[in-house]
C-alpha cells in the first residue's frame, strides 16, 4: 500500500476534556506521522460546509452546533493506507459498536460527540485537506 494522507479532526468533546495527547499517541503508535496540526474554533459557516454531505440528515443541526461548542484540533495524517488506517484507528461512528481499543471504544461520550472525524476515501482526504491547510502547512 502507498504511503497517503488523510484529515482528521479531535472534536469539541475530546479537546474539552484534555484528551488531545491521548489521541495522538493512538495515531503514534499505529505509525501515522502528525505532518500538520492546528487547534481552532470552527464557525458555523465551516461547520456546516464540512458537513455539507449530511444536510439532509435530522442531525445535522446539532452536529453543526456540537462542532462549534468549542475547540478542535484540525489534523493531517501521514502513513501507509493512512485514509483506513485512521478509520480502523478511530473505530466504528457509535461508540456502543466501536471495537476494543479504539479512540471511539474508550473516548467516544455517544454517536455525535465521538470524540474525532476522519476522511472516508483518498478523494475526500484532498478536498478536506486542501479545506484547512496550504501545502507549506504540511510537513513530512
Ligand atoms: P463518521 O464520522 O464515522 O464518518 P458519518 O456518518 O460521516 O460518520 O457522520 C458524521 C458525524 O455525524 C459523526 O461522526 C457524528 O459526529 C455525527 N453523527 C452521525 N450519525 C449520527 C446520528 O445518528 N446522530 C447524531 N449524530 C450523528
Ligand atoms: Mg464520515
Amino acid at each position: 500500500m502507498a504511503i497517503e494522507r488523510t484529515f482528521s479532526i479531535i472534536k469539541p468533546d475530546a479537546t474539552r476534556r484534555n484528551l488531545t495527547g491521548k489521541i495522538n499517541a493512538k495515531f503514534e503508535e499505529a505509525g501515522l506521522k502528525i505532518v500538520a496540526q492546528r487547534r481552532i474554533q470552527m464557525s458555523e459557516a465551516q461547520a456546516k460546509k464540512f458537513y455539507e454531505v449530511h444536510a439532509a440528515r435530522p442531525f445535522y443541526g446539532d452536529l453543526v452546533k456540537f462542532m462549534t461548542s468549542g475547540p478542535v484540533v484540525v489534523q493531517v495524517l501521514e502513513g501507509e493506507g493512512a485514509v483506513l488506517k485512521n478509520r480502523d484507528i478511530m473505530g466504528a461512528t457509535n461508540p456502543a459498536n466501536a471495537a476494543a481499543g479504539t479512540i471511539r471504544k474508550e473516548f467516544a461520550e455517544s454517536i455525535e460527540a465521538n470524540s474525532v472525524h476522519g476522511s472516508d476515501s483518498p478523494e475526500n482526504a484532498a478536498i478536506e485537506i486542501a479545506y484547512f491547510f496550504a501545502g507549506t502547512d504540511i510537513v513530512s
